[in-house]
């Protein structure tokens, strides 16, 4: 085992990533070695798993990335082994022959990332950098437990607890919809599918959601919500928008872009809501990937804007279709000035973009009227319908004039 970069001993703690490179083909491990180290990561690197055990158990990196195809033990052995150990590392699988069935495995066993070879150094970097990120978060979310002492079990058992009341709260899992209306005309312009559990123990979304980041389960849990909000809408007839919630790290997986899925078949119906929980600039090819969710008929949505952690470089980052304003702008929006203008001033940048505005949260009459006169396009909130198992049954007389409008102007 070679270690590259490491500063000598005694000297600051390194402010570089570690990351540990596991394959047996030393034609493929050594470039990326280099490659990593003269991108400034501190490398380290073995040529099986059981070097590559030994070397984590030795030297804790930030995040692993193995071969998933090797003599006398796999990726899966790898991850399998390091997790007896160390629950956080975020495991980065790469292989030249991908299918399905590792893809799944991969997938069970919560790999970060299922990389096919060859592999571009600039999306590379940009994982590595994430899943480091990931790791040093749950490292120091942990440190604060365990100082605040407010966590006697060990963290395997709490880990495997979690585990259990999450495959819980799937199973119990279900869509609520909630009508998004015209602002003028009050038709039904579509429905916005909400996350719910039945599970006791994990009854609020945001529990839910927690979860799955802790379990690095989030891919998993966006696929199933989107297979069974696009569902539903198969069902229903056409002409009302699905509005779907997304977590950034789903515009990294693959299903999102593939056509044939439940959600990719529906797509031209469906506008997709990201709110930027996490840096959007942090995930790599982004444009792209916007590009090809727009070829696919999707429109997109920034969600929660003014809530703090949606600003206006998600904005420009997006060029949303349709802007989102948080319940926390909409509030008492009647009585507040600054409020006023930052919805009138929003509604004038979102509209200039070619874009519709919705507001949201909106729970009083005059919320909804003083809305509708600063420009919002259309309005949401428990004033027009709560969120509810089944979809409105209220029909759109004007839905095809929004269509018309939301038909994409170019950004
Ligand atoms: O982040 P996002 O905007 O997707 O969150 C929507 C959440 O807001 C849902 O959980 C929904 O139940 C809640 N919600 C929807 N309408 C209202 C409302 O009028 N008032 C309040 N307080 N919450 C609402
Ligand atoms: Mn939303």
């Amino acid at each position: 085992m070679l270690i590259e970069n490491f500063p000598p001993a005694g000297s600051p703690l390194p402010e570089t990533i570690t990351v540990l490179v596991v394959d047996n083909d030393q034609q493929i491990r050594q470039p990326l070695v280099r490659m990593l180290s003269r991108a400034g990561l501190t490398v380290g690197h073995a040529a099986s798993v059981e070097q590559g055990v030994a070397c984590h158990a030795d030297r804790k990196f930030d995040v692993i990335i193995s071969d998933i195809r090797m003599p006398g033990g796999d990726g899966f052995d790898l991850m399998r082994a390091v997790r007896r150990n160390d629950l956080d590392v975020p495991i980065v699988l790469m292989t030249a022959m991908p299918d399905v069935a590792t893809a799944m495995t991969a997938v069970e066993l919560g790999a970060y990332r299922y990389l096919i070879k060859p592999i571009q150094q600039e999306p590379l970097l940009a994982v590595l950098r994430q899943a480091a990120r990931t790791c040093r978060m749950a490292k120091l979310r942990r440190a604060a437990h365990d100082a605040s002492g407010r966590l006697r079990r060990s963290w395997v058992d709490d880990r495997a607890a979690l585990e259990t009341r999450f495959a819980a709260s799937l199973r119990a899992l279900w869509i609520a919809y909630q009508p998004i209306i015209g602002a003028r005309s009050g038709a039904l312009f579509g429905v916005e599918a909400l996350l719910r559990s039945d599970e006791p123990s994990m009854s609020t979304p945001p529990m839910v959601l927690d979860a799955a980041q802790q379990l690095g389960r989030l891919v998993e849990l966006g696929r199933r919500t989107r297979k069974l909000a696009a569902t539903a809408l198969a069902s229903d007839r056409p002409g009302t928008f699905l509005f779907v919630n997304l977590h950034p790290c789903e515009l990294m997986d693959d299903d999102l872009l593939s056509s044939d899925t439940a959600l990719g078949r529906v797509a031209s119906r469906v506008v997709l809501e990201i709110t930027e929980r996490d840096a959007l600039e942090s995930t790599p090819t982004l444009r792209d990937r916007l590009t090809r969710l727009r070829e696919m008929g999707f429109r997109l949505a920034i969600d929660d804007l003014g809530a703090g952690y949606s600003g206006l470089t998600t904005f420009a980052d997006v060029m949303p279709e349709v802007v989102k304003i948080d319940i926390s702008l909409v509030r008492n929006i009647d009585r507040s000035d600054i409020r006023k203008r930052t919805v009138r001033h929003l509604c004038a940048l979102a509209h200039d973009c070619g874009g519709l505005v919705v507001g949201e949260g909106v729970e009083t009459q005059s919320e909804h009227d003083c809305l509708r006169e600063l420009g919002c396009d259309l309005i949401q909130g428990y004033l027009i319908g709560r969120p509810a198992r089944e979809l409105p049954t209220w029909r759109s007389a004007d839905t095809l004039a929004a269509l018309r409008r939301l038909a994409r102007p170019s950004p």
